[in-house]
């Protein structure tokens, strides 16, 4: 399309920005000729630098002069036009660039973005926190860390015995920034950065044998109110799925999550057939059609993509809008890896769309957002985007510069057992 009603709204810039507080980000900043900037999160944690390249050398060339406003017919140009279509790396650019494009959108009309997409339909997003501790009272003072802060609900996950460091666990060992004990971080940056990935052992009988125990004894501490969430990512095979979801179900779980690789979703057939304990999955999600027998045969409760890796939030929108067919519901990924403006653009749809579900949150650093400055805020184990026009965030060059790009990897999974390399 090169007609344009007003050439003041055509992309004069597209700029790729790359930094590391705390941990990489990759963020794209498109500008118009009236001079408004939009902001896109495009980060794929430990392979950054692939999209980079992505929209680098093959988007952003194809950017200049449309017109900010054909948000859809950019998106459509973009997926359509690539033909290699989906995958982590093509997913997260078209992300980027429907990010910036919404913003840059509602900072031309004055308003959150979240009105743009329908109005506010609640006070704000219902969060998890992530407790976790490698024994039982480290993992309780994480929980009871959790709910002084305001969370209500949390994601817990321990340490197995036998077995060193876990992943999801925080440990004096792994902890980063972000303090020790309770209140330790596992997420690998920036204690974790080396040439290679880290090598963690896994023996899936002994997580099964104890997870059950671990929430038996939350249940019996904290009582049976609390919504409790846990992430099996992606390890077992849908007979142990099953066994584990059946086995869990006396402790009423607001989800188990990941629990067999996403390759191959049709084996939640196998895992619904003998347990009601609700399940979510998406994280590594790309498109609305990995979702298709998902929804259409009810094996999934809530969907975990997130703005930055499914498409932005056009195409997200039509993905919750799919899954509120079949009652479900989101449930948006939001580790650190997703930078603020992922996690802002999240927020805009959480408020607005009819089936919201949960919003995952895990504080960023300091330095994360001193870079993004975001303005969303967290009360009551809400989280709520601010009434800025836009977004509600920002990219701080000069802080951002203080904080280069550093490669590095999330760890790999090997069978105890062998040392066969095992699902992560
Ligand atoms: C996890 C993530 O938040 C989650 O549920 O699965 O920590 C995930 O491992 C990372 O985002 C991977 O980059
Ligand atoms: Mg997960």
């Amino acid at each position: 399309m090169t007609d344009f009603d007003d050439m003041g709204t055509r992309i004069v810039s597209a700029e790729v920005l790359v930094s590391s507080p705390g941990r990489n980000f990759v963020t794209l900043r498109l500008r118009t000729a009236d001079g408004v900037t939009g902001l896109g999160d495009a980060t794929v944690n430990g392979r950054e630098l692939a999209v980079v390249s992505y929209l680098q050398d093959h988007v952003t060339p194809l950017l200049i002069g449309r017109d900010a406003h054909a948000i859809e017919d950019t998106w459509q140009y973009l997926y359509r036009g690539a033909y290699w279509r989906r995958g982590p790396i093509t997913m997260a650019a078209i992300a980027a660039v429907d990010t910036a494009l919404w913003d840059i959108k509602a900072k031309m009309a004055g308003m959150p973005l979240y009105q743009l997409l329908g109005g506010r339909s609640r006070r704000g997003c219902l969060t998890y926190g992530h407790a976790s501790g490698a024994e039982l009272p480290e993992l309780f003072d994480s929980i009871r860390a959790h709910l002084d802060q305001g969370y209500r609900a949390i994601r817990i996950q321990t340490g197995v015995p036998g077995l060193g460091s876990v992943y999801g666990v925080a440990s004096s060992a792994n902890a980063v920034v972000g303090g020790s004990g309770a209140s330790a971080r596992y997420d690998h940056e920036p204690a974790r950065r080396a040439a290679v990935p880290v090598e963690e052992e896994w023996d899936t009988r002994a997580y099964l044998r104890h997870a059950p125990s671990v929430f038996e004894a939350v249940r019996n501490e904290f009582g049976p109110e609390l919504p409790l969430l846990h992430d099996a990512h992606h390890r077992l095979t849908p007979i142990q799925a099953a066994k584990l979801g059946k086995e869990l179900e006396p402790y009423d779980l607001f989800w188990l999550e990941d629990v067999t690789p996403a390759e191959n979703t049709a084996v939640l057939r196998r895992v619904r057939e003998h347990t009601t304990t609700p399940l979510a999955i998406g994280e590594v999600f790309n498109t609305i059609w990995d979702y298709r027998e998902l929804f259409e045969e009810q094996l999934i409760d809530y969907v975990r993509s997130p703005v930055t890796h499914a498409g932005g939030i056009t195409a997200l929108r039509r993905i919750f809008d799919y899954a509120a067919v079949y009652q479900i519901k989101s449930g948006v990924h939001g580790p650190t890896d997703i930078s603020p403006v992922g996690l802002a653009a999240a927020l805009h749809l959480g408020v607005a769309i009819p089936n919201f579900g949960i919003q995952e949150y895990m504080k960023h650093t300091e330095d994360t957002d001193q870079v993004f400055r975001p303005t969303y805020s967290f009360t009551d184990g809400l989280l709520a985007p601010s009434d800025e026009p836009g977004l509600g965030v920002d990219h701080d060059d000069a802080e951002a510069d203080r904080h280069p790009y550093t490669r590095a990897y999330l760890p790999v999974n090997r069978l105890k057992l062998d040392g066969s390399m095992h699902d992560w």
